[in-house]
């Protein structure tokens, strides 16, 4: 009898144990965008606004959806039939979602982008998105790579890349916290 209040004993403390374990890995889970000020490059940039709209600012972590006279916004030449834009994360990250900001009314733009991870498809927007920001996960599940790049189908009525932030979303190794 006294055995089998030891085994329930341990059985609950077991149980408490485990539960704290899975309050520590909660506590641990750790969501970064990782595009944050990475290096970016384009295909083609639109030159309104002189230096203004350079690749980088869809990472400098300013979501303003204003195109002119902020300098927020990337927008590809209106001549460029193969436009893309891209980020360099530096290493290789799994990538479990993308926001994109969009420029404000011009969300019909986003329309026939491609997201790839290192030149694998991650999302294809196949309509108008239904909101300026829009999170979206790589429909063949999380995929790893190092260069996010947005590109179009040169055949779509708008060819133009115009968006003003867009975040990498990966997740870090758990920590363990106390
Ligand atoms: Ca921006």
């Amino acid at each position: 009898m006294w055995e089998k209040k030891m085994d329930a004993t341990l059985l609950c403390l077991e149980v408490l144990l485990l539960c704290g374990m899975l309050t520590s890995v909660a506590r641990g889970l750790h969501f970064e965008n990782v595009a944050l000020n990475k290096p970016c490059t384009m295909s083609s940039r639109l030159s309104w606004g002189g230096e203004q709209h350079l690749p980088d600012v869809a990472v400098n972590g300013d979501t303003n959806g204003t195109f002119i006279d902020t300098g927020n916004c990337i927008h590809t030449k209106n001549s460029d039939t193969t436009p893309w834009w891209e980020v360099d994360l530096g290493r290789s990250y799994p990538v479990y979602s993308v926001v994109v900001w969009a420029r404000n009314g011009y969300e019909s733009r986003m329309k026939g982008c491609i997201i790839t991870v290192d030149g694998q498809e991650c999302y294809r927007f196949d309509n108008t998105p239904a909101s300026r920001d829009t999170s979206v996960t790589c429909t063949s599940g999380v995929l790893n790579g190092s260069v996010v790049r947005v590109s179009k189908d040169s055949t779509e009525l708008s060819g133009t890349i115009n968006m003003c932030e867009f975040e990498v979303i990966s997740k870090f190794t758990l920590v363990f916290l106390p």
